[in-house]
């Protein structure tokens, strides 16, 4: 395993002369890959996070996937089948990052479906109509690449390359639910009503994806000093607002908000107060749709055993028929 083959013999993490070497790397813009020398916690932080960005879009293409069997027309149902697509591929390309660390597949994925391991708080939340899918587009995936894109100069190789064309796909997952928000916004009363009632579901939820704020982040300072993070929670957040209010005057609708206002000293939009004891709820599992998502993933694990026992037992025949070749 990586991790015991390049564990500091020497002292504790953090207190030593490789400690120092490492932290000059990063200042340095470095970038750090699997077989260079890294501290245990540099290490742990990664898999968590890494880990639980991959649980989130395999878990993410729950919401969705429920709307693919009733989306309006052919050429959306093709598009949201391709976006829900992608997520897998995300959560692939995630998962095999976070495996240079030196941790399996199979404990990753052992942790998700035992409750361990978080995932996003946002797919707790259900898709109760077709302009839902239309505000996880324009909100969501906007969400996930403001966060996202910072992530492409994180120090760590394996996640910063996997994340330059996660975020070229998120891109046109955003596009795509603006655009359907828009062909809401402008239909009929009962179109604008449906697009208005997802905004109201799915913003504050939206902001809560950022995490805690600044003050209770714990692992913030050691994220940002290590340059895996690039901005704050807090920042981030900030960020989203002031780029997706504008989007959604555009679309005539109103943000659920009524402190929401424009603050010409500092050019940023104000807020509300986020629900911070919602946020632990749906963290500590009591969120909306918590326990029905944990139980179709733990389904389909168990539906796709014979895969995995399958392509167990063909590899195993490859390797036989191999050593048979060469042994002749
Ligand atoms: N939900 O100290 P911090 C997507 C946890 S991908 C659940 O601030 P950190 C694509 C946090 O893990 C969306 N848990 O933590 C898509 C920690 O718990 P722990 C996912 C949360 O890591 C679109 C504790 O709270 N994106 O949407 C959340 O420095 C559409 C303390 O928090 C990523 O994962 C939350 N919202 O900052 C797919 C991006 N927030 O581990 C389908 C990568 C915090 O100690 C459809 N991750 N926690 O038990 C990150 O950037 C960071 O991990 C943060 C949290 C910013 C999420």
């Amino acid at each position: 395993m990586y991790s015991q083959a390049l564990q500091d013999p020497t002292g504790a993490d953090g207190a030593g002369p490789q400690d120092d070497r490492f932290q000059a790397r990063i200042d340095a813009e470095d970038r750090i890959e699997p077989n260079d020398w890294m501290p245990d916690a540099y290490r742990r932080t990664l898999i968590r996070q890494i880990s639980q960005h991959a649980h989130s879009e395999i878990v993410g293409m729950l919401p969705e996937g429920n709307w693919i069997t009733r989306a309006p027309t052919l050429r959306r149902k093709a598009a949201l089948l391709a976006k829900v697509q992608d997520e897998g591929g995300h959560g692939l390309y995630l998962y095999a990052a976070a495996e240079t660390l030196g941790v399996t597949r199979e404990e990753l994925v052992e942790q998700l479906l035992t409750g361990r391991a978080k995932y996003s708080s946002i797919f707790n939340y259900p898709t109760l109509s077709w302009a839902d899918i239309g505000a996880i587009g324009w909100l969501v995936d906007g969400a996930a690449i403001m966060n996202q894109i910072p992530l492409c100069r994180c120090s760590y190789g394996p996640y910063a390359r996997s994340m330059i064309r996660i975020c070229k796909e998120e891109s046109f997952h955003q596009r795509q639910g603006f655009e359907i928000m828009t062909v809401l916004a402008r239909g009929s009363a009962e179109q604008q009503a449906m697009a208005q009632d997802a905004l109201n579901r799915w913003w504050w939820p939206s902001l809560m994806m950022f995490g805690p704020p600044d003050q209770q982040s714990q692992h913030s300072d050691a994220s940002m000093r290590w340059k895996i993070k690039r901005f704050t929670n807090d920042a981030l957040r900030q960020k989203f607002i002031d780029a997706t209010v504008p989007q959604g005057h555009f679309l005539g609708l109103t943000f659920p908000d009524p402190v929401l206002r424009h603050n010409a000293a500092s050019g940023h939009w104000d807020f509300g107060t986020i629900d911070w004891d919602e946020f632990r709820r749906v963290l500590a599992g009591d969120g909306p749709c918590n326990r029905e998502r944990l139980a179709a993933r733990r389904r389909a694990h168990e539906e796709g055993a014979w895969v995995r026992e399958a392509a167990l037992a063909h590899a195993a025949r490859q390797r036989a028929v191999a050593q048979q070749r060469e042994a002749e």
